[in-house]
């Protein structure tokens, strides 16, 4: 098993700050089957043959955090069995005041992610970057398809906040939930203007990879022209100012990634999330 640069470690009885949790599931994907290849896919881009631990703030995540791999959950195709096992295990790593760092899967591993956090924090933020909005009340007669997760998680009361960023795939009728549950929407056409985003709330980062343009991340099942650049995310989560408790990364399709473009833009993103989030926990100057 590989390795995030060196950072990542096999002792998951030791205390650890941040565990690598894979959930191979793509049983609610509703076009292309892939999603649930992409933890082994994400791991093996992470090798340290390729890159360090470093993230460029200057977090050295091999020497300064304890980062273990709790492996991959074994699943079925049941998704209720799939929500119970992972709320239990984000409730667990969460309640010892670690980060759970998520391998999905499609979109749909988010709602029990959010569930079992929200057993531990009262309230909490939500920045959910994504192409599309993922707020339809259901999909194809699926209340829990990928593309409804956002939906679940508002009518369920488990975020004080969402925001969501780099939106460009969005109906009226995503508009209207939007306006409902008082989400706000940075979306990508509007993303020049964006300054900074601050968060009241312990904040919960679900990244789907399909949010940068298939210039940049070609992997994906749902491609969606005029998206972010890798860097253009990558500066977002640079001036984040908010305690960030736990992330997901979503929706990398390997069965599209042959040169596995998709994945090393993973590997990146989900070590700059950690990083930023080692700098607010310590308040350490940029
Ligand atoms: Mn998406």
């Amino acid at each position: 098993m590989t390795d995030f640069g060196g950072a990542l470690k096999k002792q998951p009885r030791a205390p650890y700050e941040f565990a690598l949790v894979g959930v191979p599931f793509d049983g609610k994907e509703s076009y292309l089957k892939g999603p649930r290849k992409a933890p082994q896919a994400i791991r093996e881009a992470s090798t340290s043959l390729i890159l360090n631990a470093w993230t460029e703030l200057g977090v050295d995540l091999e020497e300064e955090t304890r980062f273990v791999d709790l492996g991959d959950l074994k699943l079925s195709d049941d998704y209720n069995e799939l929500c119970a096992k992972v709320a239990s295990l984000v409730e667990e790593v969460a309640s010892k005041g670690a980060v759970p760092v998520i391998l999905g899967g499609d979109h749909s591993i988010s709602l029990p992610v959010v569930r079992g956090l929200s057993r531990v924090y009262e309230q909490l933020d939500i920045l959910h970057f994504d192409a599309h909005p993922d707020l339809y009340v259901e999909l194809y007669g699926d209340r829990y398809s990928h593309a409804c997760p956002f939906y679940r998680i508002m009518e369920e009361g488990l975020a004080a906040q969402l925001v969501q960023i780099g939106v460009r795939a969005v109906i009226g009728e995503h508009r209207e939930h939007a306006r409902q549950f008082k989400i706000r929407m940075v979306e990508m056409k509007d993303l020049a203007s964006l300054e900074y985003l601050e968060f009241e709330h312990p904040l919960y980062i679900s990244f789907d990879i399909d949010v940068l343009d298939p210039a940049f991340a070609p992997g994906v099942s749902h491609p969606e022209p005029g998206g972010m650049t890798t860097r253009q995310a990558i500066d977002i989560i640079h001036h984040l100012q908010a305690e960030i408790i736990g992330l997901d990364l979503v929706e990398v399709n390997p069965e599209k990634d042959p040169l596995g473009i998709t994945a090393a833009a993973a590997v990146k993103i989900i070590m700059e999330i950690m990083g930023q989030a080692v700098i607010q926990k310590h308040h350490r100057p940029r």
